[in-house]
């Protein structure tokens, strides 16, 4: 009786896995799919949340199967799927004063390099894919002391491959000895295999830049073009 019983209470399942296989008419597209027809069409019959290819990223939609594709609630748009083929992320320090213009700094104290793509040997950052990345670099310069009161001045910029994108100053007129700070953040659509440095754009003589804690570049990978990759068939 008990083994009766059981069997009863499986049926359903077997019912329903029949209805699936059986009834639904399925057919494969020759793409990724884009919506909740597409999914439909391919088999899907559980309403829920699914992942489809939008026109740049991954898209989440909610699929209402119970409805008809020509419904207005068959499929409800959610948003942006965050995927990135490889984490891009750092956060780099120096461990000494620095004065040479035109030159990428480098940045030898890696507290964070996820991905690798800063490379502490040149100071150079290198997109390992294309899309949107933000930066941010914030420092201090050092100011000597000064014989006669004049205009001392530092500019840093930011610098995509040879090109610069942002420019931050620092300046002192003074007779003392002087530290003043800057900052300097820019977003940039990068194609895979650019290169971001940060470098002394010019400065008056004797003019450094501080190191330690004062001085930090941080970057990372915001959103990733994912849809090229993907053009497969
Ligand atoms: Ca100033």
């Amino acid at each position: 009786m008990e083994e009766i019983a059981l069997l009863k209470k499986r049926q359903p399942t077997k019912d329903r896995t029949n209805d699936i296989t059986d009834q639904q008419s399925t057919k494969v597209i020759d793409q990724m799919p884009t919506s909740c027809a597409d999914l439909s069409e391919i088999g899907h019959t559980l309403s829920g949340l699914y992942s489809v290819m939008g026109n740049r990223s991954v898209e989440s939609v909610y699929c209402n199967f119970t409805n008809s594709p020509n419904d207005l609630g068959f499929q409800t748009w959610i948003g942006h799927v965050d995927v990135k083929s490889s984490p891009a992320y750092f956060y780099v320090r120096r461990n000494q004063t620095f004065d040479e213009t035109r030159t990428p700094i480098v940045f030898d104290i890696e507290r964070l390099n996820e991905g690798e793509a800063y490379d502490k040997t040149s100071g150079i950052f290198t997109a390992p894919v294309t899309g949107r990345y933000f930066f941010t670099f914030s420092g201090m310069a050092a100011f000597p002391v000064a014989f006669f009161s004049t205009r001392l001045f530092f500019q840093i910029g930011l610098y995509k491959n040879d090109e610069a994108m942002a420019y931050a100053i620092a300046d002192e007129v003074d007779v003392y000895y002087q530290d003043e700070t800057f900052s300097l953040q820019s977003t940039l659509e990068l194609i895979k295999g650019d290169q971001i440095s940060v470098q002394i754009q010019s400065m008056s003589q004797s003019v450094s830049l501080v190191a330690g804690m004062y001085t930090q570049f941080n970057g990372f990978l915001l959103e990733e073009d994912i849809s090229q990759y993907l053009q497969m068939s």
